[in-house]
């Protein structure tokens, strides 16, 4: 039973809670960008940029984000250059690319599908799987059925780009996600040996806004270059790499999926949001997490949030430098370096 003690002392953290939360949120509007009222769409990395474009296709006509970010993603997917997405995406340790997608709308629907192989777009069989079937996730053989099943095309994914990589890779076979580093970003296709600061884990992370005010993400990847087979990161795990909530906001991660699936890292950065913190000072705090649970760990790995909140603010935020988003909105369109720890 409560006391009137305990009841008081609530009532006063209640309300410290609701002053420093209201002055986080006066604060932050004064010092992140805010694009109010008006569809907006972010990605990580400077890829990000052609996939909001797509995304811009749809949101820019008054189009629910759902399908924005489906579209948008889709360009990277597709695209062979980017060896860390899709097709041409750099294969598992035995040489099969593998593929993990999610998307989730604004009514906390949520689908998808996990080390799918040789299907080209497996963000629209995560979607199948959210809007077709009563499970959220599907895996593996099971996930490449549905997607045959529903009309995809079996297509091999991997590039001879990718497969000289990976032969590269062969000749010592030793598994070190590298973070990314500055100016060794996005290296063209066929790129020989991954050099020394490889970036062999880019994935698309988008979460965006219509024009109705709904919140909708998307996130998809090849996942680490070289991993077990059957390895699974977070970009597919909602909660993970992704996570919509239409009352908060939406956020995405990208990175060693590890180190962001012990934290729940991106439902963490939409909680936070949820207590009052602007989207950049989330992604920090999620960020600040990693390090807290790991502090030598995190100084070799990359991970990066970024984040958006229902007014439009958005943030983002990094271990290391080097990690870059894109957004779109009626105002602007630019790739941002965000902030890091290191
Ligand atoms: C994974 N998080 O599979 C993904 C990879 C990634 O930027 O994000 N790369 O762990």
């Amino acid at each position: 039973m409560s006391t009137r003690r305990n009841f008081l002392q609530t009532s006063f953290l209640g309300s410290l809670g609701l002053f420093t939360g209201k002055k986080m949120m006066a604060q932050s509007e004064e010092v992140y960008p805010t694009v109010k009222n008006e569809p907006i769409v972010l990605s990580t990395w400077d890829f990000g940029k052609a996939a909001n474009a797509e995304a811009w296709t749809i949101l820019g006509k008054g189009g629910r984000a759902l399908d924005a970010v489906e579209a948008g993603v889709k360009i990277p997917e597709a695209d062979a250059s980017n060896q860390s997405v899709g097709y041409g995406g750099l294969p598992d340790r035995d040489g099969r690319v593998t593929l993990d997608s999610c998307i989730m709308d604004e009514n906390y629907n949520c689908g998808s599908v996990m080390c799918l192989e040789n299907i080209m777009h497996p963000v629209s069989v995560a979607r199948l799987v959210m809007e077709k079937t009563p499970h959220v996730v599907l895996v593996g053989e099971g996930a490449f059925q549905f997607a045959l099943d529903n009309g995809f095309k079996k297509e091999n994914l991997l590039t001879p780009e990718s497969e000289k990589v990976w032969k590269e890779w062969l000749k010592t076979s030793k598994y070190e996600p590298v973070m990314n580093i500055e100016n060794k970003l996005h290296k063209p296709a066929g790129g020989g040996v991954m050099p020394g600061g490889p970036d062999n884990h880019d994935t698309i992370g988008m979460i965006a806004m219509d024009a109705s005010g709904n919140c909708s993400g998307a996130c998809t990847t090849s996942g680490m270059a070289f991993k077990m087979r059957g390895r699974v990161g977070d970009s597919p795990i909602i909660g993970a790499g992704l996570y919509v909530d239409n009352e908060i906001g939406a956020a995405t991660s990208t990175g060693v999926g590890e180190e962001v699936i012990k934290i729940v890292g991106s439902h963490l950065v939409v909680e936070l949001m949820r207590q009052g913190l602007a989207p950049e000072a989330a992604c920090k705090k999620a960020v600040e997490r990693i390090i807290k649970r790991n502090p030598a760990k995190a100084k070799t790995v990359q991970v990066g949030f970024i984040a958006l909140n229902k007014k439009g603010q958005y943030g983002a935020y990094a271990l290391q430098k080097g990690f870059t988003y894109a957004v779109k909105s009626g105002k602007e369109e630019k790739i941002i370096p965000a902030k890091s720890i290191y």
